[in-house]
């Protein structure tokens, strides 16, 4: 496999010309109405264990029949428009959440709550700035469990022009696919597991495939972002054989670039790291998960050609992104308790029910997807502090996902070292931490756990600002 280098990315993927076009020639033309990348959501079938063909896997977009089949890592530019035409190839209504990224309400692909379902043969123009630079990933919000394990995760990169200039660029679209011996789809969840920690996949891929390997040139300086698109599983990040330091965590970076050693990332959550390729070509570094008993390979970078001789400290910090810092003297206070619920059958809705109630977010378990939704968690005010006071009475970890805002874990009864602000919480068992934030975004935010069979028997719910 070739080396990822920024410059091949750039030329190479049929996604990065469409962006690229925005820039090129009609450049203030199309500043304001860019054409759109076409994301088509259709079914493929395709190889992603040994022999076995899995067929009616979910993607989006145009497919290779030469590539993996996987959705194409979307390029975005900070402070550009980006525009995209959603195609719903599928048998079933659809939307696309951009995850993590601060847009305004109406393109935040929520159906009922921020736009129409999507049904087969029709489509939905998004179009929207983000605002923030970094590693971010998108997906329906429509059937989630089905959609999203059957194929439907994509990374997006958001560029800044000031962003330093590494020699190479890994994009890891990270999952699990739940299939039996043949290839074929397993059913996408047990009852037992999900009011547990959730049920796994039995399959595990980078970029849909396992263990890929990547070429990258020896003693250089990588960009690994990796994206935790699958619905249940928490990763533990290590590398091997290879220096490596955190540079972004779920698109903001971090003051001080800290060595990786073992890194916990739930759903929804992303990591950028910066390696330094070891000295002699042939030299395999191996990124592995490293949680449980039995640790295993993500994916492989190989050393190729004379050595760059580079340092991790040549690399200038990446530029900030500007989240509105919470004034936590006149902050409100609002209460979230993340718990367990007795059990009973949630109505029924068109855009999925797993059948089950199993948590709840105040004890208000939220009935799924339906027309009609249960009141918001609470009424915030444009342009004021607020402090979500979180707390995990569970002996499970929950990834727990704000849209359209950006936070900052204030404290933890868990935690010495504090990330960046963040979109995502990985919310540790018996956890209890402070969130601030500035509610700078008007609409309907969803708040939910990202396990999405959590999300789906009650782990859910939303805060309106006006
Ligand atoms: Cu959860």
């Amino acid at each position: 496999m070739s080396a990822i280098s920024r410059r091949t990315l750039l030329k190479g993927s049929a996604v990065t010309a469409a962006c690229f076009s925005l820039g090129a020639g009609l450049a203030a033309r199309s500043r304001a109405a860019p054409s759109p990348l076409l994301l088509k959501a259709q079914f493929i079938d395709a190889k992603l264990a040994n022999d076995a063909v899995t067929p009616k896997l979910m993607t989006y977009g145009t497919v290779d029949a030469a590539a993996t089949g996987m959705p194409p890592v979307i390029r975005m530019r900070k402070g550009e428009t980006f525009a995209a035409r959603l195609l719903n190839g599928l048998d079933e209504p659809t939307t696309i959440h951009w995850h993590g990224l601060r847009i305004v309400n109406a393109m935040d692909g929520v159906p009922e709550m921020t736009q129409p379902y999507v049904y087969p043969g029709d489509s939905f123009y998004y179009a929207f700035t983000p605002p923030d630079a970094g590693t971010f990933w998108y997906h329906p919000h429509c059937n989630t469990l089905t959609q999203m394990g059957h194929g439907l995760t994509g990374v997006i990169v958001v560029e800044d022009p000031a962003d330093p200039v590494f020699d190479a660029e890994v994009v890891i679209n990270l999952r699990d696919w739940r299939l039996g011996k043949d290839g074929t789809f397993l059913a996408p969840f047990k009852p037992r597991d999900a009011a547990r920690g959730g049920t796994y996949g039995t399959i595990r891929t980078a970029n849909w495939q396992q263990e890929p390997i990547y070429d990258a040139p020896a003693g250089g300086l990588v960009r690994v972002r990796l994206a935790a698109t699958d619905v249940t599983r928490i990763y533990t990040l290590g590398t091997e054989g290879a220096a490596a330091m955190v540079i972004a965590l779920d698109g903001n970076p971090v003051v001080m670039p800290f060595p990786i050693d073992r890194l916990d990332f739930g759903p929804g959550q992303r990591v950028d790291l910066i390696l330094r390729m070891p000295d002699m070509e042939g030299t395999l570094v191996r990124l592995g998960n490293f949680r449980g008993s039995s640790p295993w390979t993500i994916a492989t970078l190989r050393a190729t050609g004379p050595s760059l001789k580079r340092d991790l400290r040549d690399v200038k910090p990446l530029p900030a992104n500007s989240v509105q810092e919470a004034d936590l003297s006149v902050a409100e206070r609002i209460p979230l308790d993340f718990t367990a619920t007795a059990e009973h059958a949630p109505a029924p809705g068109i855009c999925g029910t797993l059948g089950y109630t199993f948590w709840a977010i105040n004890k208000v378990p939220w009935p799924g997807d339906t027309p009609d939704p249960v009141a918001p968690l609470s009424e915030l005010k444009l342009g004021r502090s607020y402090v979500l006071q979180v707390r995990n009475r569970t002996p499970h970890a929950h990834p727990i996902h704000l849209h359209g805002l950006s936070f900052r874990i204030i404290n933890s009864n868990k935690r010495t070292m504090l990330p960046p602000p963040t979109d995502t919480i990985l919310l540790l068992p018996d956890e209890q931490a402070e969130l601030g934030l500035v509610a700078d975004n008007p609409g309907d935010w969803l708040l939910h756990c990202h396990i999405i069979e959590h999300q789906k028997t009650g782990m859910s719910g939303y805060f309106r600002i006006a």
